[in-house]
């Protein structure tokens, strides 16, 4: 996650300011009493991030129209945990994005709440360990449920989103093209990036990039881009590694026996699935109409 901020800082330059829902990207980031950002930077609550950020744009909105803000409109950026995107701040920031704020939310997805010792999150895998999901005698795989489909979720709701995109810290430059393309737009944006943890997925950290870039070999990830309906995918390998091949790596599946490993693996030949079928797609997928 640190690596993710780092190339979005360095991508949206000095006129920003960051919204930290409370995390790790704010805990370890601002411990103890100093904070590592060269912008402006508030921290919010983990329920409240798109709230707060809304709040901000309209402050400099109003600003700008009373001529007390001279000068370009500062970026808005929240950078959430998975946590503070799609299970306890999802309301806040589905509330700032149908509202048609002008910020970009980010999700640094490092698959738990990492900061409060790896407890399972929505978008933890199935069959990974957590505090929250340890295998045992009455379940053996950990975790059963699959998890959320987090790009979706804001696709399919929010009429004023015109561009969501996935990236990973194994592709820096794709991840910083993003991060300008979005602020490009003039309404909310949304980009879910994977952040290896490895204290939280336990593997050797000198592996964090090689960790993503399998995750997109192996189609536990897939990099694309959606806008005003007409996805893009990008880095789709010729042919998908197999799953374990990603997930040998980490001990947060190593109690998992082959037949889990197969569940896996069909969950993700289905979601390749309609990678491919997306691939050529050029027609706008339906979205609720604006109400007045
Ligand atoms: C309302 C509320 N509930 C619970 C917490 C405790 N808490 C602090 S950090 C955190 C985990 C955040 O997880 P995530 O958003 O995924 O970010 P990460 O720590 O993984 O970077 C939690 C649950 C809190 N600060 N506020």
């Amino acid at each position: 996650p640190a690596l993710n901020y780092r190339l979005v800082a360095k991508a949206a330059g000095q006129d920003t300011i960051f919204i930290g829902p409370t995390g790790c990207m704010y805990v370890a980031n601002a411990s103890y009493l100093c904070t590592p950002y060269s912008c402006s930077w508030i921290h919010a609550q983990i329920t409240n991030g798109g709230a707060v950020a809304s709040g901000i744009e309209a402050a400099f909105k109003v600003l700008a129209r009373k001529g007390k803000h001279k000068g370009p409109f500062p970026n808005v950026i929240v950078m959430a945990g998975d946590g503070g995107t799609v299970d306890i701040g999802l309301q806040a920031m589905s509330g700032m994005m149908y509202r048609n704020h002008k910020v970009l939310f980010i999700c640094y997805d490092n698959e738990s709440y990492a900061n409060t010792g790896v407890q399972t999150s929505p978008t933890t895998p199935y069959g990974a360990a957590t505090t929250f999901t340890p295998p045992g005698k009455e379940i053996p795989e950990g975790k059963v449920l699959f998890p959320k489909d987090v790009p979706q979720l804001v696709i399919g709701g929010h009429p004023a989103v015109k561009y969501v995109a996935t990236t990973t810290v194994a592709h820096p430059l794709d991840l910083m093209n993003k991060v300008r393309k979005a602020l490009s737009f003039p309404g909310p944006t949304f980009l879910h990036m994977l952040a290896p943890c490895p204290k939280g997925w336990l593997f050797d950290e000198k592996l964090s990039r090689e960790m993503a870039r399998l995750a997109v070999e192996t189609g536990m990830w897939s990099q694309f881009e959606w806008e005003n309906g007409t996805y893009k995918y990008t880095n789709v390998p010729k042919k998908y590694k197999p799953v374990n091949e990603y997930m040998k790596h980490q001990g947060r599946f190593a109690h998992l026996k082959p037949e889990h490993i197969a569940k896996m693996q069909a969950f993700v030949d289905e979601r390749i699935k309609t990678v491919k079928e997306r691939v050529p797609v050029a027609a706008p997928i339906p979205t609720p109409k604006q109400r007045a």
